[in-house]
């Protein structure tokens, strides 16, 4: 089966036996009748699993190309379990440009239970060689990298920890399945904040993880269990619902990204513009190796470098939402420095680029005239 047709029959076959409905039952019930202790169709208890649930994990597990989908409360409650793998003494090592919340995650919560965080420019893979030894157990890449939009070649990354005998997981929020697969290059784990392109239409809060090995996916299903952050059987439903649009969502966002990549570089009130389409972004040829187009994530400075001047024009937009989140059909616009990625440190995200002046864009599906005229607007 190809994508597009995953996307809409992915693991869909069967799911409702009783009356054979085109879309999954959304099941909302806690629990399931016995007819003897552990006499029942396999389901016991909603926490442990849940049709609506299954119908999504076997989605997203056949969009990945993977063989088992997990889904989780939140993109956050994905990365939690992953690091629930590990224990006190581990090493990781991630990406130093990364979702603020999952660096939060890493050094606010974990790193209190005795693992250890080493932040790492990944686009010289030598940086992650450097800093592997006895402890280190896995490797956290996200690519492209929010906000700064760096690409990582995940390829040579999965050779070293395939080499060192670590885990690889790639948070692929940015790119979806629609644009590259990771564990086709190699990773163990995928992981995506389903908040984001794969719900679609910013009305939902979730996570997943997917995996082809099937050790680990019962570790990780065990977790989902034993920590209980999953998803409800509504949300299920709309993940599952967005998903089926993915691949003409996305179509439009790439499209409707670029424009708006070309449109900024050539405005003179910009300074750089952050997009891996660009011949003379330091990762295009990666990025034109690993995906199949450049996404709908924009992110620029202001000619200014100011952080009055990355205010004004994000206030000033009107079509583009001041927002938190990304990836759903309505163009946002989000000030990294103080909202996503305002829990890193000031000078560790400026290190990464993260500038008081950095202006980032989730570029929607709307008319590509009306958002090109609503920035131009905005500078003005
Ligand atoms: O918000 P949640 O579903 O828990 O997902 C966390 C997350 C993980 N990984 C990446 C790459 C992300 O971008 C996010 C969430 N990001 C935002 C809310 C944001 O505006 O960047």
């Amino acid at each position: 089966m190809k994508f597009n047709t995953k996307a809409i029959h992915g693991g869909q076959q069967n799911i409702d036996p009783a009356f054979n409905s085109v879309m999954p039952p959304i099941y909302q019930t806690t629990t399931f009748k016995q007819s003897t202790p552990h006499g029942h169709k396999g389901y016991e208890y909603a926490r442990s699993g849940n049709p609506t649930r299954d119908a999504l994990e076997k989605s997203m597990a056949s969009l990945e190309n993977g063989s088992f989908g997990i889904a989780f409360g939140s993109g956050l409650a994905a990365i939690d379990a992953v690091l629930k793998l590990l224990k006190s003494g581990d090493e990781v090592i991630s990406t130093s440009d990364l979702y603020g919340g999952s660096y939060r995650l890493f050094t606010n919560i974990f790193q209190n239970f005795g693992i250890k965080f080493h932040f790492v420019e990944m686009d010289n893979v030598k940086e992650i060689e450097n800093k592997i030894n006895a402890k280190t157990r896995l490797i956290w890449v996200e690519t492209p990298t929010n906000p700064m939009m760096s690409i990582i070649d995940i390829k040579a990354v999965s050779r070293i920890a395939q080499k060192n005998n670590l885990l690889l997981a790639v948070d692929n929020t940015f790119a979806t399945p629609y644009l590259q697969q990771p564990l086709n290059l190699g990773a163990d784990i995928v992981m995506h904040s389903a908040t984001k392109y794969l719900g679609g239409h910013s009305d939902v809060v979730m996570g997943s993880l997917v995996v082809k090995d099937e050790t680990l996916a019962n570790k990780l299903y065990f977790i989902q269990n034993a920590s209980g952050a999953v998803p409800g059987p509504q949300d299920c439903f709309l993940v599952l619902r967005g998903i089926k649009t993915l691949h003409v969502r996305m179509q439009r966002h790439c499209e409707n990204g670029k424009a708006v990549a070309m449109a900024l570089q050539q405005n003179s009130k910009v300074a750089n513009v952050y997009w891996p389409g660009f011949d003379d972004h330091p990762n295009h040829l990666i990025a034109k190796k690993q995906m199949s187009d450049f996404g709908g994530m924009v992110s620029f400075t202001t000619s200014e470098g100011t952080l009055e001047s990355a205010v004004r024009v994000v206030e000033r937009l009107k079509i583009f939402t001041l927002a938190e989140s990304l990836g759903g059909v309505e163009s946002l616009a989000g000030h990294p420095a103080s909202m996503t990625h305002a829990s890193i440190p000031k000078e560790d995200r400026e290190k990464t680029g993260v500038v008081d002046s950095l202006i980032r864009l989730s570029v929607g599906i709307e008319d590509i005239e009306d958002l090109l005229e609503d920035l131009e607007q905005a500078f003005l």
